[in-house]
């Protein structure tokens, strides 16, 4: 999964992105000369399911879930916010954005950043939807579309975002490729000042995020930084030290499970188990797209293990006796845990 981290100018984007990725970019006002560079960092999904997988399985190669975060140099809040161009065309191929709202200094004001953060990224669908429009009326396009797209325009020209209009999977298919900023699923992370580490969203943020219906969190970003580049071996005694539980990293992650509605599924195909991330409620055939478009067009069944079931009876030989294995069709919702084998046919 690829998460991007947008934000206005020194809200602490880099800080948070090295909170997370354990990196060392460079932040605050030493960072000016590397204004303008995008940080990428991979971290794994810690599991215990997968663990517990590759015990039986022992496989050649283990593949757990990865959440790709990329740190964007961005405009927002300056004077680009004020047209379509504050948001770098990039974030439109990540899979969620993580919106960094400043609450630490002297005056913060996280709900007005979040508020401009919205409007910019509405303003940005704006500058698509229009674009597209005109094309499609210039070559005699698809009248569906136009009017889908006129639809799209009309919520956004109300400053709403396109999250709120319910499509029919054709109509989700036909805008998929746009990347529609204000489609994604969306996090408000609040990076509060040291002190306020572990307290939770005050209630004017609180009431915000309810008004645009998005969910949000509360880290000490800093801190977090600060503990996340320490040594492996010092982390743990430093966290006790602080009374932390979970790292900000394990912290994320489940928000972001939780808040995103993502759920885990794994397969085992020559030799080597991976564990997948899709939002929950994902029909199998769409699910096998996931691992390959082949995989997904020649669709013909899948072959289902709970976790739970399959942990209990050790094997699949036990499961298949058991009648736990089960042939699912297209459209089956896969479930958190889930082990499937996809039967396919190109
Ligand atoms: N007290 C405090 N300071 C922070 C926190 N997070 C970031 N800062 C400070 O805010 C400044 C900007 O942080 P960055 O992480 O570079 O912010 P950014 O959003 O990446 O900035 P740009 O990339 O320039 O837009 C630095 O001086 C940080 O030390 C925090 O949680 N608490
Ligand atoms: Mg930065």
């Amino acid at each position: 999964m690829r998460v991007g981290l947008i934000g206005h100018r020194g809200s602490g984007k880099t800080t948070i992105f090295n909170a997370l990725t354990g990196q060392r970019a460079p932040v605050g006002e030493f960072s000016a000369g590397f204004r303008g560079e995008i940080h990428l960092g991979v971290i794994k999904v810690p599991d215990s399911r997968f663990d517990r997988l590759a015990e039986i399985f022992r496989p050649k190669k283990r593949t757990p879930a990865e959440i790709t975060f990329t740190d964007f140099p961005i405009d927002s809040g300056g004077e680009k916010a004020k047209t379509a161009a504050a948001i770098p065309a990039q974030v439109r191929e990540v899979d969620a954005v993580t919106l960094v709202l400043a609450d630490f200094g002297a005056q913060p004001n996280p709900v007005k950043e979040l508020k401009d953060l919205v409007a910019e990224m509405i303003l940005a669908d704006i500058a698509i939807v229009e674009k597209r429009i005109s094309r499609l009326k210039k070559e005699m396009g698809s009248e569906t579309e136009i009017k889908l797209l006129e639809r799209c325009l009309k919520l956004l020209e109300s400053e709403r975002g396109l999250r709120e209009l319910s499509m029919t999977p054709e109509e989700e298919s036909l805008l998929s490729g746009f990347g529609l900023l204000s489609r994604k699923p969306v996090l408000a992370l609040f990076n509060t000042s040291d002190e306020r580490a572990g307290e939770s969203l005050p209630p004017a943020c609180q009431e915000e995020l309810r008004r645009c219906g998005i969910p949000g969190l509360q880290m000490a970003g800093r801190l977090e930084m600060e503990i996340a580049q320490l040594e492996e071996a010092d982390r743990g005694a430093f966290l006790k030290e602080m009374g932390i539980e979970e790292s900000a990293r394990e912290r994320f992650i489940r928000a972001a499970f939780d808040l995103l509605d993502l759920v885990t599924f794994f397969t085992t195909v020559s030799d080597e188990l991976r564990a997948w991330t899709i939002k929950r409620g994902t029909a199998a055939k769409k699910a096998a797209g996931k691992i390959h478009s082949d995989i997904e067009r020649g669709f013909i069944r899948a072959e289902v293990m709970a976790y739970d079931d399959f942990a209990a009876l050790g094997s699949e030989a036990k499961c298949r006796e058991a009648g736990r294995l089960r042939l699912e069709g297209k459209d089956y919702l896969v479930q958190d845990g889930d082990i499937v084998r996809f039967r396919f046919n190109v």
